[in-house]
């Protein structure tokens, strides 16, 4: 399966609370999407560290979230959603136009792994 990145962007993501005692906060990561997976890397030094990954297979939805709940802080982003496994990452675009853009290609790859899982 093919690495080239078809995305590839500084967003913002709130922590996934994967275990109970997690804690919430918010970090800027840049992401990379390929046509298997959603990865991000923390940039320290001009240099990336992968901090998480989510295979496009597991992904059960993407879906923009509206601005007036009390899940957003950060007010100036565009939020959305990667709902995998049994966990919602919220990330927030710097614009409606960044954010459409990874909502669609997410969707695409999404239904595209899954053409894939299913042959
Ligand atoms: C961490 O907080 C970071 O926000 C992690 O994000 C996040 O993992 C952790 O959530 C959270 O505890 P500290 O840096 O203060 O420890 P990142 O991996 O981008 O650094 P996720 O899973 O959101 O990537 P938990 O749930 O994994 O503990």
């Amino acid at each position: 399966m093919s690495l080239a990145p078809i995305l590839e962007e500084t967003l913002i993501k709130r922590s996934q609370q994967k275990k109970r005692t997690s804690p919430l906060n918010y970090k800027e990561r840049v992401f990379v999407l390929t046509k298997s997976k959603l990865t991000y890397y923390e940039l320290r030094a001009e240099k990336r560290f992968k901090k998480g990954s989510v295979d496009l297979q597991r992904i059960r939805c993407v879906e923009i979230v509206k601005n007036n709940t009390t899940i957003i802080p950060c007010q100036n982003k565009y939020p959305f959603q990667v709902i995998h496994d049994a966990i919602t990452l919220y990330i927030f675009a710097p614009s409606n136009e960044s954010r459409s853009v990874w909502v669609q290609n997410l969707k695409e790859g999404q239904w595209d792994s899954l053409d894939t899982y299913f042959i």
